[in-house]
């Protein structure tokens, strides 16, 4: 039984000497040293024994089962070293490699222009507020004294949501300028009133280099007793001076907006020519850049305004066109077409 024993042991022993990875050595255990394993068996055949010599057997056994333990401890510690070591050479970092360079983004042409404008508005008291871009009929047309079939709907070509003409729904359009925000606005205020409306607006526009069926525009509107066109010129020059600086030529001019008496448009000398006429301003030497006026009475009576003892001014101004002039684009389609070669080129 001895002799059994020991060929035993030398037989595990040179089994393991041969494993190199750590599910073999489980199997290896469970072989030899597991419940139902090698050893196990041999512990029972001590029975078989005259009762004399089983201590010496035991004994014996034990000693295998010890260093059987011992040799398998070792063995699983040497694979796990050998595993780290393998690893880590493959894994191996080079710290002195330069780091990937971090890409900067950078503020939309449009976005300046907008936190310009605001830099300049805001500290004359103006709040900024923003309101729907799908809006109803009403706000966009009927409360700025627009009536349903009035030839002034012409100057805005409109993306209908609703089938226009539709009966028994409210129609609903993509707005087309920032001005229904103008009695939105009054309409939960008391005077006065001082706010400025930036959001995008949609025409169903034919497209040239310097119209966008997608753009943006910021609205003011200043309401209270005893306000003059005089303020509003004061504004906007002032706007004006901030974003272009004082050496630019500024217009004004009278224009026709339904909600507005008078109106206005304001235009500044078209940067591409100097004011000679060129393709980008069609010839005129001057790029409009916003439309404004007093508010119409209807408008203030429509609100529940008493046009007699308030009045105000409002203007629509589109930053992407006094981005162009800011920076010298020559066609507003660049804006929103996502090339990165133009937006780089902004700080
Ligand atoms: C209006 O939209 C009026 N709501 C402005 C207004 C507000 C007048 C308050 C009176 C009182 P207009 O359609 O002209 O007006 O547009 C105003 C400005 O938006 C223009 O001066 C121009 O800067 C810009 N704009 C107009 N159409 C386009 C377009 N297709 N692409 C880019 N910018 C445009």
């Amino acid at each position: 039984m001895l002799g059994e024993i020991q060929d035993l042991k030398a037989e595990a022993l040179r089994e393991l000497a041969e494993i190199g990875q750590e599910p073999q050595l489980e199997d290896w255990r469970v072989t030899y040293l597991g419940k139902k394993g090698a050893l196990t068996r041999v512990v029972r055949g001590i029975g078989a024994l005259p009762p004399a010599d089983r201590p010496a057997a035991g004994a014996v056994i034990n000693d295998v089962k010890e260093a059987l333990q011992t040799a398998f401890e070792d063995k699983r510690l040497a694979l796990r070293e050998a595993a780290l070591r393998l690893s880590l050479q493959h894994e191996q970092i080079d710290i002195t490699l330069p780091g990937r360079p971090v890409e900067l983004g950078r503020r939309h042409p449009t976005t300046q222009i907008l936190d310009e404008i605001f830099a300049a508005l805001v500290p004359m008291g103006f709040q900024i507020v923003e309101g729907p871009e799908v809006e109803w009929d009403y706000y966009n047309f009927q409360a700025l004294n627009i009536p349903e079939d009035h030839p002034a709907r012409d100057m805005w070509d409109t993306l209908w949501i609703t089938p226009e003409g539709e009966h028994g729904r409210r129609p609903m359009l993509l707005r087309t300028h920032t001005s229904p925000m103008q009695v939105r606005t009054m309409e939960k205020t008391k005077p006065p009133v001082r706010v400025i409306v930036p959001g995008k607006v949609y025409r169903y526009e034919a497209i040239d280099p310097s119209h966008e069926s997608m753009f943006y525009q910021v609205e003011g509107l200043a309401v209270d007793e005893g306000i003059t066109l005089a303020d509003l010129k004061g504004t906007l020059y002032e706007l004006a001076k901030r974003l272009f600086g004082e050496e630019r030529r500024v217009r004004f001019r009278v224009d026709y907006f339904p909600f507005v008496e008078p109106g206005v448009e304001m235009a500044i000398d078209c940067f591409a020519c100097r004011g000679t006429g060129c393709r980008l301003c069609k010839g005129t030497g001057w790029i409009e850049i916003l439309g404004a006026g007093m508010v119409h009475p209807n408008v203030l009576r429509g609100v529940g305004y008493d046009p007699d003892r308030y009045s105000g001014f409002a203007f629509g101004l589109g930053p992407e066109r006094i981005a162009m002039l800011k920076y010298g684009i020559d066609d507003i389609r660049l804006f929103y077409a996502n090339d990165l070669r133009f937006l780089r080129q902004f700080p």
